[in-house]
Order: C-alpha cells, then sequence, then structure tokens
C-alpha cells in the first residue's frame, strides 16, 4: 500500500453479527456448492468443511496434497479428509477450532480429478470464523515501531505473536504470553522493517518475507517453533499475499509504475514476475498519488481477483481537489486480469475534505449475502454479482483494516493493533 500524505491510521473492526447460509447455484461444473458458503462470516468455530461436487470424484486424488486449508493467523491447518461417494461430497475435517475472527481459506487445486481422472477447475473460497463481544477497547501494551507490524501465531503455541519492525535493529518477535501481553524473544537481524507474514511454503508455519534491499526480497523460513532461517531471495518486490494460481502457495501483487500491478508467482519459495496489468488513470490533477488495492474473488468464480483504489489530488489551502477510480481486475483463473472499472468519482467531494479519510478501501460482506463487497471511506459498494455495484453513503467514516486484528487474550472477542504514524509507535488494544 502506497502511503503517500499517510499521517495516522486506526484499526477498528465492525463484526457482522448474524450468519445466513448461502443458497448457492451451482459453482462451477465441478463443484455444487460449498458449506460454510462463500465469504461468510460469524461461522461456527467447530464446523466442518464440505464441498458438494457435482459428480463422482476419484477419490484417491482427494488428499492433503491438493487440498489446502489456511489460516491468516497460523498459515496451512492439518486437515482429516473424508470422501462420501453417495452423496458426492467432501468433508474436510481441520484438527483445531477456528479461533475467533479466523480468516480461513479453502484451495482446491487442479490435482484434483473427477471419476473419469479429468482435472476440475481449481477453485478456492474464504469464511471468517465468529467472534463473541462488542464494546470498548482499552490500551493493555506499547512497542515502538519504525516499520511494518504483523501479527500472527509465529510460535505455533495457540496465541497471537506479534512481529515488530524496527529499522535499528531489524524484526523483533514478540511472543504472547497467551493473555494479550508481549514478551520480546528475538531478532531477525538480516531482515528488514519492511516485511509480510504468510506461510509462503505451506507447510503449516507463518514465514516471513522481507525486503532486503530496492530490489529484492528474502524469504525466512519458520521452523515451526518461531524461529527464522534466511532462505531464498528473489528479484521482485515486497507485495501483498494471493494464490491467484490456485495451486496452495501464496503468490504476490505490488504496484509497479505508478498504479499498475504486477503479478509475481511464487515457484517453492523464489518469486518471478508473471505479469503487469495496467491500471489507466484518466486525471488531469496530478499533484498528489495515493493508491490501495485489496486481494478477494470479486465474482465468485473461485479464483483471487484484485480491487484497485487509485487517485491523485491536488491541494489548495481550503480543500483537496481530485479524482479517485475503483477497478476490479478480474482472474481467469490462469493469472491473467482483465481491468473492470466500477467507481469513477471526479471529485470526492462527500468524503474529500481530508485526505487521509479517502485512501481506506476496505472489503467485506457487510450485507451477508455471498459476495464480497467494499467500503471506501463513507461510501458503501454492495455486490450483486456478475459486476454489477450499488452504492451509498454511510453517515460515518470506516476506517476498518485488516490484518491485524485478532483475538490476542483468547477471550474470543476480537482485540486490535493500531498504530500511530506520527509518534511512530503503536498500542495493543484489547476489547472489553
Ligand atoms: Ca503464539
Ligand atoms: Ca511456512
Ligand atoms: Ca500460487
Ligand atoms: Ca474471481
Amino acid at each position: 500500500m502506497k502511503k503517500y500524505l499517510f499521517k495516522k491510521c486506526l484499526l477498528s473492526f465492525i463484526l457482522l453479527a448474524s450468519f445466513r447460509p448461502s443458497i448457492a447455484d451451482t459453482l462451477n461444473i465441478f463443484i455444487q456448492n460449498v458449506s460454510p458458503g462463500m465469504n461468510s462470516v460469524s461461522v461456527n468455530r467447530s464446523s466442518d468443511i464440505n464441498i458438494l461436487f457435482t459428480q463422482q470424484m476419484n477419490e484417491s486424488t482427494l488428499n492433503e496434497e491438493n487440498i489446502n486449508v489456511s489460516s491468516n493467523m497460523s498459515g496451512r491447518l492439518p486437515i482429516s479428509l473424508n470422501y462420501v461417494p453417495s452423496t458426492r461430497t467432501l468433508i474436510i475435517d481441520p484438527q483445531r477450532n477456528f479461533s475467533a475472527g479466523e480468516d480461513i481459506r479453502v484451495t482446491l487445486t487442479s490435482g484434483i480429478q473427477n471419476f473419469a481422472n479429468i482435472p476440475i477447475t481449481p477453485f478456492s473460497y474464504s469464511f471468517i470464523a465468529e467472534a463473541t463481544g462488542g464494546g470498548y477497547f482499552s490500551i493493555t501494551d506499547s512497542i515502538d515501531i519504525t516499520g511494518n507490524v504483523r501479527a500472527g501465531d509465529a510460535d505455533k503455541d495457540g496465541d497471537v505473536d506479534l512481529l515488530v519492525g524496527n529499522e535499528v535493529d531489524g524484526l523483533k518477535v514478540f511472543s504472547n504470553d497467551g493473555l494479550g501481553h508481549f514478551v520480546f524473544t528475538e531478532n531477525i537481524p538480516l531482515a528488514n522493517s519492511q516485511f509480510e507474514l504468510e506461510d509462503y511454503d505451506a507447510d503449516g508455519d507463518l514465514d516471513v518475507l522481507s525486503s532486503v534491499d530496492n530490489d529484492h526480497v528474502q524469504l525466512f523460513l519458520n521452523n515451526g517453533i518461531g524461529n527464522f532461517s534466511p532462505s531464498a531471495i528473489s528479484n521482485v518486490h515486497l507485495g501483498k499475499a494471493g494464490d491467484f494460481n490456485n495451486d496452495g502457495y501464496p503468490d504476490l501483487a505490488y504496484f509497479s509504475n505508478g498504479f499498475d500491478i504486477s503479478i509475481n508467482i511464487n515457484n517453492n519459495g523464489t518469486f518471478h514476475l508473471s505479469n503487469t496489468i495496467a491500471v489507466g488513470h484518466e486525471c488531469n490533477l496530478n499533484c498528489y498519488p495515493a493508491a490501495d488495492f485489496k486481494i478477494e474473488d470479486m465474482d465468485n468464480d473461485g479464483d483471487l481477483d484484485i480491487v484497485v483504489l487509485h487517485m491523485t489530488a491536488c491541494e489548495n489551502p481550503f480543500f483537496f481537489m481530485g479524482c479517485r477510480y475503483v477497478d476490479v481486475l478480474k482472474n481467469d483463473g490462469q493469472g491473467n486480469f482483465t481491468n473492470i472499472n466500477i467507481l469513477s468519482d471526479p471529485f470526492p467531494g462527500d468524503d474529500g475534505s481530508c485526505w487521509e479519510h479517502v485512501i481506506f478501501l476496505t472489503s467485506l460482506n457487510f450485507d451477508n449475502d455471498t459476495d464480497m463487497d467494499l467500503i471506501l471511506s463513507t461510501k458503501k459498494i454492495s455486490n450483486s454479482g456478475d459486476y454489477e455495484f450499488q452504492f451509498s453513503n454511510m453517515s460515518f467514516l470506516y476506517r476498518g483494516q485488516r490484518p491485524n486484528v485478532f483475538d490476542f487474550d483468547g477471550d474470543r472477542d476480537l482485540d486490535v493493533v493500531y498504530y500511530d504514524y506520527v509518534l511512530a509507535e503503536f498500542d495493543s488494544e484489547n476489547e472489553i
């Protein structure tokens, strides 16, 4: 995410309280339906995952090599699998309950075959586990930072730890004591303060991908208990993770050439530039650029698309003038993308009085159907499917941003890490 004029941000979260089961048509020629439904929120924490196929499957291909269930909290999850031919249903049983608010992605790769040994169209989808609570937050811990902050269960002991970038000492790991307080445990000295945390090798633990100089990133692999060792270097930039080709391994996307998006495919821990998608920007008020993007399956066809917010604005003493666009880059399933513009605002107007208010793009299924929706500051963008979107204004400014929203103290309500760029520190807030 580009942080031009990024003065201050406060992470917050709206918990959608109710869950309505999805009523889905056939999802593709191989998959009838999935449960929990696509983009579900508030999924029961002990749920199994059921895949209903349209036809009999080759049971020997329904194995862990071809099926990846991954968590934003801890990476790939151990699962057990049971295929029931009489109902054409695959039951995926994760070997632990989901954590509150945990984001789960299920990927079915092309290694799966039907009864005639024809590979399926690769398919992935996600849902969010239920959390309880609601109310107020209080500050519990403060840690100095001068770089990225990412949260996840780095040491795999069941609680969410913090990795904190520091320009002097590199990357620091703070381990959660189980009650939401954090203890410094180790430095990753070769890693930079700019990094991301994902299970890049899909082996069930979270790894670090760090900028190591202007043009390269280096992977630091987790040994399974939170010790990170230097690994492959790739000649690409740091970016957001998304498995664009549905092989179970997180790929990378980042801005290049202004607002264009570069896709980099993960090949056994090294990243290779695949293609760059042009993102047009027809606005001549080219004073300050700002941009953000989210990686979501916006058309529910089982592959990850990219939603790009891009804007430019000029500041005079009293107000901003500019224009902003939202484009969806539609994935064809192979990692090739087509650009579809869904919003073009010549002058932000309704929420353009303060620059920091208009660069927050959030993806969230806020109307509890099966589609992923968007929130852009005070504008709700409701997804009706087939690239039809409804726009409405909210009376408040929404700046909720994942990924640093987790249940840090294990009491099943969601806590928030927020960081203040002005003071260069951040605080962990726990809900009470
Ligand atoms: Ca932990
Ligand atoms: Ca890993
Ligand atoms: Ca991939
Ligand atoms: Ca898609």
